[in-house]
């Protein structure tokens, strides 16, 4: 066994994007690829003498290989002791919470979330910090312009591990331990959740259906809520993690999680269903023939915290990003508690949840989380949810109705325009932008515009600055359009547009979104040209 040290040059175009970097399999499997990137990671921490690492993945094609690269390169770079989910799985909250538990310098997560997997799949890999979340992007651009640098990179030539048996082993001078993937994680929800209640509710005949998606959540869910919650087996559905996610989009959204919710949709559906993405951090809630925006609920799960023991003490604040409704922060505004918006992906909640300035956050994108740790959390959501079903002894659809006949409701609506011609998506954007100073005052369709702009994020924290996260249009009362790119898409660009309608009045609640939404879907139509820039009459996908 002896470290081997390997010229490389660098790979253009390894840039982090809204949650790592994200590319197909066969441009992660080219020689060097994911060694370049990791050793960028690496370079850019220095000295990682007597510090843990902990690398864990979603289970996805190509994460065994990766594992035992990058074992192999922490071993080269020192590291004292490198923590590794059994198997090579480790969900991305699993992941944050380990970091956080066992005291660990950062960790590697390989994924790419809910985009497909398998051979012809994507692939992807993010650093996370010591506080247990998303390197800033301060640190992502580090490694970045450390990738472009790159001429060597340092591997041990040791045999791979076992990943599938518990315990330590070591590679060079580094202990690895294989750890169980779910103990941590179940043990810090038992702190923030009243399970007796959760227990007592299942025992009561309460019926739920968790679609697993053949991803990371699966082993996750089945621990906790047929294991520690007694809920009936067969509760959790796809459970098992397969490489290509049986051919799924692992993406929980009313579009892609066909299969639960048509359960949900049936006469003799269960109470409550639920479902998680590819890593385990998104989280879909749905009622009886009823399904939740994520932007709601957030805002649910604000204005009734308190109910779950983690939160006894209440919200210090509650964030969001840009795009997301604004429901919530008429929640924050009712318990007088400051609102904060911060550009979209997770990496920019992490000041204010250490500066202890938010206790919740979500994105519109089915994330939702809170400062247990430093990712949005699918499993931990779904049991508030059920801690809240429990405590109240209500359904879904009357927790969310009640909600909108106290703070009214804000109709919401993504459409996504995917794999886009890149140049004409940036041309769209590009033109957006010219237009949005002869926009203020301008009479759209029955709306007046109040103000447009490209937002714009200062933190509060460390001041730092993060310019063009999105067009806003915003109209004087409280409605808006967004448009932005993605930054996790690995083919051409995806348009997101994202629509808001706030409306006070309880009869005009019960309206088809869509059709609530349509005046504002002809208004972005007609200011964007997406049509024309795109080609496309219709999103790729609505939700
Ligand atoms: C999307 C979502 C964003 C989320 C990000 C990572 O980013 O819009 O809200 O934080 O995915 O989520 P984008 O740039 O494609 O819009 V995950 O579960 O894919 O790590
Ligand atoms: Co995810």
């Amino acid at each position: 066994m002896s470290i081997q040290t390997v010229s490389t040059t660098p790979f253009p175009g390894q840039r982090p994007g809204t949650s790592g970097l994200r590319k197909k399999v066969s441009v992660f499997q080219q020689p060097h690829y994911l060694e370049n990137f990791v050793q960028s990671v690496f370079d850019t921490l220095g000295d990682c003498a007597g510090k843990t690492l902990v690398v864990g993945g979603d289970g996805r094609y190509h994460n065994r290989v990766a594992v035992q690269t990058i074992l192999r390169m922490a071993a080269a770079h020192g590291y004292a002791r490198v923590l590794v989910g059994q198997g090579g799985i480790l969900s991305t909250p699993a992941v944050s919470c380990v970091i956080r538990k066992r005291g660990a310098l950062g960790g590697i997560v390989l994924s790419a979330s809910h985009n497909p997997g398998g051979p012809d799949g994507d692939f992807g890999i993010k650093y996370n910090i010591d506080n247990g979340g998303p390197a800033p992007e301060g640190v992502t651009e580090a490694i970045y312009r450390r990738t472009e640098a790159i001429a060597q990179y340092r591997i041990s030539d040791a045999a791979d591990i076992d990943l599938n048996r518990l315990g330590v082993t070591r590679i060079e001078a580094t202990e690895v331990e294989v750890i169980d993937s779910v103990a941590d994680y179940a043990e810090l929800m038992q702190q923030l959740f009243d399970f007796d209640a959760i227990r007592a509710l299942f025992a009561g005949g309460f019926r739920m259906c968790f679609d697993g998606m053949h991803a990371v959540s699966g082993p996750y869910a089945k621990a906790i809520i047929e294991g520690l919650l007694g809920a009936p087996a067969g509760t959790v559905i796809n459970a098992v993690p397969l490489e290509d996610f049986g051919g799924h989009h692992p993406d929980p959204n009313p579009v892609n999680a066909a299969e639960l919710i048509a359960i949900m949709a049936a006469d003799d559906a269960p109470d409550f269903g639920a479902a998680s993405d590819g890593d385990g951090d998104r989280n879909m809630i749905l009622g009886r023939k009823f399904d939740v925006t994520p932007s709601d609920s957030l805002a649910v799960l604000a204005a009734h915290a308190t109910v779950a023991p983690g939160y006894r003490a209440g919200l210090k604040g509650i964030a969001r990003s840009m795009p997301t409704s604004q429901a919530a922060d008429r929640v924050a505004q009712a318990l007088g508690i400051p609102a904060f918006e911060t550009p979209t992906g997770w990496k920019f909640f992490g000041n204010l949840l250490d500066a202890g300035k938010a206790t919740l956050c979500g994105e519109e994108s089915y994330g939702t989380g809170s400062d247990h740790i430093r990712e949005k959390d699918g499993v931990w959501a779904v049991l508030f949810w059920l801690n809240l079903l429990a405590a109240s002894g209500k359904s879904v659809e009357q927790l969310v109705s009640e909600h909108w006949q106290r703070f009214g409701r804000n109709y919401y609506s993504r459409h996504d325009y995917e794999a886009v011609e890149t140049h004409a998506a940036n041309e769209l954007m590009a033109s957006l932008r010219i237009k949005l100073a002869t926009l203020k005052g301008q009479d759209l369709g029955h709306y007046v515009v109040d103000f447009a702009d490209d937002f714009e994020y200062t933190d509060p924290v460390d001041g730092s600055v993060a310019k063009q996260q999105g067009v806003r249009i915003v109209m004087t009362n409280g409605s808006r359009i967004v448009f932005r790119l993605s930054g996790t898409g690995t083919e051409g660009a995806t348009l997101r547009v994202y629509l808001e309608r706030y409306e006070a009045d309880p009869e005009f609640h019960h309206l088809p979104t869509q059709q609530a939404l349509y005046p504002l879907i002809l208004i972005a139509e007609q200011v964007a040209g997406i049509a024309d820039w795109t080609g496309r009459a219709h999103p790729t996908v609505t939700t």
